[in-house]
């Protein structure tokens, strides 16, 4: 099963969780310790405390909370030139087995409700033990169709996993 934030719309509408990043390129499209959220986004059920990288939270999924925190943002609000792709990096956790847990990329086209994208981090592959923060990070590649108003969602995405699974200081950086 892909995890198509297209199916999750109520979801995808309570975010916007992201600090917008500042214009130049060289700065990541997207980047956030948890922490600044807490207070600022409307549904924060997934931000804990009980594991964080760093601060005092980081964001969760477990048996009641499929998804995490997600953030959605335009190519060309996030970007000033065309992206090839983007580097995604982030400290991730699982307390127990990882279940296909991952860290969901997906670019839309929200004209026709369409992925252009659907790729990701699997946590499954890059956690080797758990109950330890692990630096996790996956290259990118868009296809040459990726237009300024297509968006750009990610998202922390449970699948299978049987036990919660963190994620923390998550940073989005274009490739040009
Ligand atoms: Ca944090």
């Amino acid at each position: 099963m892909k995890a198509s934030r297209l199916l999750f719309p109520a979801l995808v509408a309570a975010l916007a969780a992201c600090r917008p990043a500042a214009p130049a390129a060289e700065e990541p499209l997207v980047h956030t310790d948890f922490d600044s959220l807490v207070g600022w986004v409307p549904d924060a059920a997934t931000l804990r405390t009980e594991q964080a990288h760093s601060g005092s939270y980081a964001v969760r999924v477990d048996e009641g909370h499929e998804f995490g925190l997600t953030c959605n943002r335009m190519l060309g609000e996030a970007s000033s030139r065309r992206l090839l792709g983007v580097h995604v990096e982030a400290w991730a956790y699982r307390t127990g087995e990882a279940g296909g847990a991952r860290l969901g990329i997906i670019v839309s086209d929200p004209t026709t409700n369409t992925n252009v994208v659907d790729a990701g981090v699997d946590l499954e592959a890059q956690l080797p033990k758990p109950g330890q923060w692990y630096r996790v990070q996956e290259d990118i590649t868009f296809p040459p169709t990726v237009q300024y108003q297509h968006r750009l969602t990610t998202f922390l995405w449970r699948s299978a996993a049987s036990a919660p699974v963190y994620l923390d200081d998550l940073t989005i950086t274009g490739r040009y």
